[in-house]
């Protein structure tokens, strides 16, 4: 909601690094809380891009795809199966999409990892 934005914005501005796990894990930033369990957390993204878009990050910092390790192939894998099972629960049975962007050419801007979950209108293909 505006108060979520508004205290991004006031952290953003403080020159706080901009990581989903110091601001959600820590809850010093209220989010909307989708499903948490031990190793994951989903809440819904403070700028939507669709009429429905959820984060599912690990409580592990991993920073980034392309930072993440061989012994992370099971909590990898966790993940995905939470992403397909709360997009079913997210009313997406009829499609979604699921992005991870990787460093400055991906356009990544949180350096938490995170697996966007994208749907509820028609998605164009390719992605910007
Ligand atoms: P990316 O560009 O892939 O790093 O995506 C980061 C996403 O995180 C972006 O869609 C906006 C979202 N986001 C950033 N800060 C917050 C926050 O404090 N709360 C929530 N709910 N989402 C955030």
């Amino acid at each position: 909601d505006g108060n979520e934005v508004a205290k991004a914005q006031k952290a953003a501005s403080r020159g706080a690094a901009p990581t989903i796990s110091s601001w959600i894990l820590d809850r010093s930033l209220p989010a909307d809380v989708l499903y948490e369990d031990q190793q994951c957390l989903v809440f819904r993204d403070v700028v939507p891009q669709a009429p429905v878009h959820f984060l599912v990050i690990p409580k592990k910092p991993i920073p980034c795809i392309s930072q993440a390790e061989e012994e992370d192939q099971k909590l990898l894998g966790h993940l995905l199966l939470v992403a397909k099972k709360t997009a079913k629960a997210g009313g997406l049975g009829d499609g979604y999409r699921l992005v991870i962007n990787d460093g400055q050419l991906g356009t990544q801007s949180v350096y938490h990892l995170h697996i966007h979950v994208l749907g509820g209108r028609p998605l164009q293909w390719p992605p910007g």
